[in-house]
């Protein structure tokens, strides 16, 4: 949290993508859609602006980096908005950091995971977020960073 010139908290999120996300728009179009992870980090500052608060965004193909990332966030972050990709439906680490960081996570997917294979119902990330938004593309970056605004605002 930044306090600004006019005495106002400006909240500060992170945005945080997992493996193979920095293939979007290159890849599998008919899966994950054409936009690029450039466009969407865009579109989240964007939004970010918009709302007030300063957006950082990240991507990771590494699991210990992407922990790494979350516990940083304790010091630097209000809140974040994760795309753990396959690392959601595998990674007990993953849940511990987000556990042991404290900083309020909401869990992102493009596609609705509950609409695809078996194996992708499962998220060790949704016990310890605050909510899941998934199956709504890029625009579910803009939707997140509503809601984890909508959190902070509510336990300040
Ligand atoms: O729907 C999502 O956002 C996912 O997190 C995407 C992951 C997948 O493993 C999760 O089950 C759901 C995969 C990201 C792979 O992204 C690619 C993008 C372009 C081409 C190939 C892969």
């Amino acid at each position: 949290m930044v306090e600004t010139i006019l005495g106002q908290q400006m909240s500060s999120l992170l945005i945080l993508n997992g493996p193979n996300l920095n293939l979007l728009g290159t890849r599998q179009p008919e899966v994950y859609g054409a936009t690029t992870l450039d466009q969407i980090e865009t579109l989240c500052i964007e939004t970010g602006r918009k709302a007030g608060c300063n957006v950082t965004c990240y991507q990771s193909n590494h699991e210990g980096e992407l922990v790494e990332a979350i516990h940083a966030a304790r010091n630097t972050h209000d809140g974040i908005i994760l795309n753990a990709g396959a690392y959601t439906h595998t990674s007990v680490a993953l849940m511990d950091a987000i556990s042991s960081a404290g900083v309020p996570v909401v869990e992102l997917h493009l596609s609705n995971i509950h609409a695809r294979e078996e194996f992708r119902h499962k998220s060790y990330i949704a016990p310890v977020a605050v909510g899941q938004i998934c199956g709504f593309g890029p625009k579910g970056y803009v939707l997140a960073i509503d809601a984890i605004l909508d959190h902070l605002e509510k336990s300040r």
